[in-house]
């Protein structure tokens, strides 16, 4: 078997510092330790040195290096966040379009590549993820490698019209064409990157997700991201998500609790999450002090501006709801800006009644996922879910809405509350179902399958 390459913006390979791992990082870790291989990446440290350092930790290696502070700057908080992320997720006034940023990406995914490039072996299958690393496999590929090289996207694909808004739109779609197999988490991200290559690069689509550009051919295909759901589940209910659950029906107080679990960022819409639930509130006057909101999220990214502006609009908005709409016994909204370990987050999802997950755009959406996976099977809660989240494709029992729109929102929230419990189980079943079956280990044999065949 060949042994598998991983090389990710951040490596969560186990250490013996690290906590519980998240579903990406387990699945990407059984994966290493079955088949052997290395997971490279940016150690998250300001340095100068080149050369990986390497660690072997419960069966599986990785390798890490540090980045000068300008690569830092230009590359991380530059091109990958400043100007792919709000772009890839169809904010182009977000969107900063500096020469530096991208020189910066193109210096590290060079550096990236010459590092690396040594330690691969001629029959690894190489694995690289995210926006952050879309030119490596071309760096790669100068550095002679003819090893077979994969590229998952974790982000939306955007539309033509919006990519071609970057100066060097062509030039990042070229060095895909690098790669072997091209993943999305979604048909609709792998259709517009067809657009794309058909409009601007006058590419075929053949069959199978073949693709050919003049003369070369890769595939791309549609392969949405899991997560670990029977983990999940048995963790939702294990010791320390009991404890939690508890902690939260003690403090609801026989009120019904709505949840919101996201990293702080503004693609997932938690403003108009706000405005929504507000309008639900100034709509529903009879359910005050039966409800509440809990949202949880944890500041990311916090050196971008854009990421700043977003956190003290949230700090406004919530003083001001819970101004208008408190009672001395009653407080609408409870938003808190730290992250939880995920036993303690399945035993706060197991408890709400509802779960809100509204991003403006997202690739996949794992949240979602994880609060069906959390739900009692007895009594589960009713999923709402943006139209624009990637898992949309696939939860398509849950109540489904547009973001934008505060009365959506509104009436979603009251639909859910007020469901019975046989529509409940009835919508909560195929999700489960499909959660399970298309759990996160089923992701990485889908990509490796189409990655190892030639
Ligand atoms: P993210 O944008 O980070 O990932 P998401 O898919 O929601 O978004 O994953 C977030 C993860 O962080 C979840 O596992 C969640 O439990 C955890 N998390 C969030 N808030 C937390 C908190 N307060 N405490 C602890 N954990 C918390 C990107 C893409 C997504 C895509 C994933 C995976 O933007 O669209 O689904 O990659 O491909």
């Amino acid at each position: 078997m060949s042994r598998l390459i991983v090389i990710s913006n951040r490596v969560q390979a186990p250490t013996e510092e690290s906590g519980s791992q998240g579903g990406l990082a387990v699945a990407l870790t059984a994966a290493l330790r079955s088949t052997g291989g290395v997971w490279f990446g940016w150690s998250g440290e300001v340095g100068e040195t080149t050369e990986p350092r390497f660690a072997t930790f419960d069966g599986v290696t990785s390798a890490t290096v540090d980045l000068p502070e300008q690569d830092v700057e230009e590359y991380y908080d530059g091109y990958a966040n400043r100007t792919l992320w709000p772009l890839f997720h169809y904010r182009l006034g977000l969107t900063e379009f500096e020469r530096d940023f991208e020189g910066g990406y193109e210096r590290v995914n060079r550096v990236f590549g010459d590092v690396i490039a040594p330690h691969i072996e001629a029959e690894d299958l190489v694995w690289v993820h995210d926006y952050h690393m879309i030119p490596l496999g071309w760096f790669l590929r100068q550095r002679g490698l003819t090893n077979r090289l994969g590229f998952f996207l974790h982000i939306p694909w955007p539309p033509t019209r919006l990519l071609t808004a970057l100066p060097q739109h062509r030039r990042l779609v070229e060095a895909l064409f690098a790669y072997d197999v091209i993943g999305f988490q979604t048909q609709e991200w792998l259709e517009t990157f067809h657009d794309y290559v058909v409009r601007e690069m006058g590419g075929a689509i053949g069959e199978d997700g073949e693709i050919t550009v003049g003369g070369r051919t890769i595939r791309a295909i549609a392969c949405p991201i899991g997560i670990d759901a029977k983990e999940f589940m048995a963790n939702a209910f294990g010791p320390e998500a009991s404890s939690a659950f508890d902690r939260m029906v003690t403090s609801s107080m026989g009120r019904s609790l709505i949840i919101g679990v996201d990293r702080l960022d503004y693609s997932k819409g938690l403003e108009e999450r706000f405005n929504g639930y507000q309008r639900y509130l100034e709509t529903h006057e009879d359910a005050h002090s039966n409800v509440y909101l809990l949202q949880i999220a944890p500041p990311s990214r916090a050196s971008v501006q854009s990421y700043r502006d977003i956190r003290e609009k949230l700090d406004a908005m919530s003083g001001r709801i819970n101004g208008a709409f408190a009672d001395i016994d009653w407080v609408p909204l409870r938003y808190v800006n730290q992250g939880y370990p995920r036993p303690v987050l399945a035993g706060i999802y197991r408890a709400a009644r509802v779960g809100l997950v509204t991003p403006l755009r997202d690739g996949m959406n794992l949240v979602a996922k994880e609060f069906i996976a959390a739900q009692d099977p007895e009594d589960p809660g009713v999923l709402i879910l943006s139209r624009f989240a990637g898992s949309a494709e696939q939860l398509q029992e849950a109540l489904i809405v547009n973001p934008y729109s505060p009365d959506d929102i509104a009436d979603a929230i009251a639909r859910a509350l007020a469901m019975t419990l046989d529509e409940r189980k009835s919508r909560w079943r195929p999700m489960f179902d499909g959660i399970v079956k298309h759990d996160v280990s089923w992701w990485t044999d889908k990509f490796c399958t189409a990655l190892a065949a030639d």
